[in-house]
């Protein structure tokens, strides 16, 4: 018999931007709105993967208001104002924080505050994605912040064992830390690479590396040119550099003084990275860190071969020796020669290809939504939602 579950109304704090973490939340929003619950995003800006109108979901801006005496514009304490209001004109069941600084803690003054007005105690839900442990959150300044309102959320999730284990190391966490994965919507990424964007971008055959991010020094933009640079001088290839950020004037120099730049593309920001995905050979994530590795992932979902270091979480997508290959961070020699062997042996790319796609199926929207549900459910008000 099939039980037909309650809705519910849930309120998602992210960053809008291209980060990692703001994309997640914002394909969770979209697919939970899909699935009938009404989604709230509560942000400064429309997150950049929430196009289009949807009934199921709503946005509230968070205006912070400038004043001459305001050096820093106070936007924690504008969220978890527009969070109350939200709260309490939606009759909202949860609030799903993503990325602790500062959303778990604007969101654990928002239900203090709903507490004392209503009596009501709002379940708040952490999601950890990575540097808001493992760099920001770790730094003096935030770390009795980010460590309480981690331990006053009603659950904690981390998007990979490794984000967990980081946790547990460097927090003095009470509480369980459930795992779930990022995800991926595998019917997005079904599609057949465009013969006439291919043929713009290599037009000789020539085989595509991508490297998709913000352009971060965690990025290690130097390495990815470096690699492709080893590539370029043993077989032919292009590289599409997607995405900005500070190190792209530093990647801009590098392509010119490996006399490699006719070669290397600079997108800029793209969001349709399905149509760049479908035309890529292998795609370079040497990254110092990865909590995950959500790029990575959706790479594979379009059936790139990954070539990455093996930092953080990333050996947990990436499988070394099947998907792709991973190596100690920094060693662009060894990225160099397993992405070379790749490309030079054709059955071996296909096989490679098939194998990252078969792995990024695992992380398929379908089995991961369903854990969010279930999580959310286990704070439910009324236990029957
Ligand atoms: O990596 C970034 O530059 C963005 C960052 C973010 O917070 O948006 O991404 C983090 O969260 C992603 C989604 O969970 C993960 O896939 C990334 O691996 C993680 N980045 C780091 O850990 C450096």
């Amino acid at each position: 018999m099939h039980i037909q579950l309650n809705k519910m109304k849930i309120g998602i704090v992210c960053y809008p931007t291209f980060g990692g973490s703001g994309v997640l939340a914002t394909e969770l929003g979209k697919a939970l709105a899909e699935k009938g619950h009404e989604i709230h995003f509560i942000t400064y800006q429309q997150p950049v993967r929430l196009n289009g109108f949807h009934a199921n979901i709503f946005y509230h801006e968070v205006r912070v208001p400038t004043y001459p005496l305001f050096d820093y514009p106070p936007y924690e304490l504008a969220l978890a104002s527009t969070m109350v209001d939200v709260i309490l004109n939606h009759d909202l069941d949860l609030i799903h924080a993503h990325y602790a600084i500062p959303h778990a803690s604007a969101a654990y003054t928002a239900k203090q505050i709903v507490k004392q007005k209503t009596g009501r105690s709002v379940p708040v839900i952490t999601t950890l994605h990575g540097t808001d442990i493992t760099l920001v959150g770790r730094d003096k300044t935030y770390e009795p912040v980010v460590t309480f309102s981690i331990n006053e959320s009603d659950a904690i999730t981390a998007v990979s064992e490794n984000l967990k284990e980081e946790t547990l190391k460097h927090f003095d966490i009470r509480k369980n830390i459930q795992v779930i994965n990022n995800f991926v919507d595998l019917h997005r990424y079904d599609k057949k690479p465009v013969a006439a964007f291919r043929q713009v971008i290599a037009p000789h055959g020539e085989k595509i590396i991508v490297h998709a991010s913000n352009f971060r020094k965690i990025k290690r933009i130097d390495d990815v040119m470096e690699i492709f640079k080893n590539i370029h001088a043993a077989t032919p290839a292009k590289l599409l550099m997607v995405g900005d950020g500070p190190e792209r004037p530093v990647a801009e120099d590098l392509a010119r003084q490996f006399g490699i730049e006719a070669d290397v593309r600079f997108l800029g920001k793209q969001e349709q990275m399905e149509e760049i995905l479908a035309v890529s050979d292998i795609f370079l994530l040497p990254s110092e860190y990865e909590s995950f590795g959500l790029a990575a992932l959706e790479a594979m979902a379009a059936s790139a071969v990954v070539i990455s270091s093996d930092a953080g979480g990333l050996g947990e997508v990436n499988i070394d020796g099947v998907t792709g290959y991973t190596a100690a961070v920094g060693d662009t020699k060894t990225m160099s020669e397993k992405a070379i062997a790749i490309l030079q042996d054709e059955e071996k790319l296909k096989t490679f290809k098939k194998h990252a796609l078969k792995q990024a199926k695992q992380f398929d929207i379908a089995n991961i939504i369903p854990q969010y549900e279930a999580l959310y459910r286990q704070y439910c008000r009324t236990g029957d939602c």
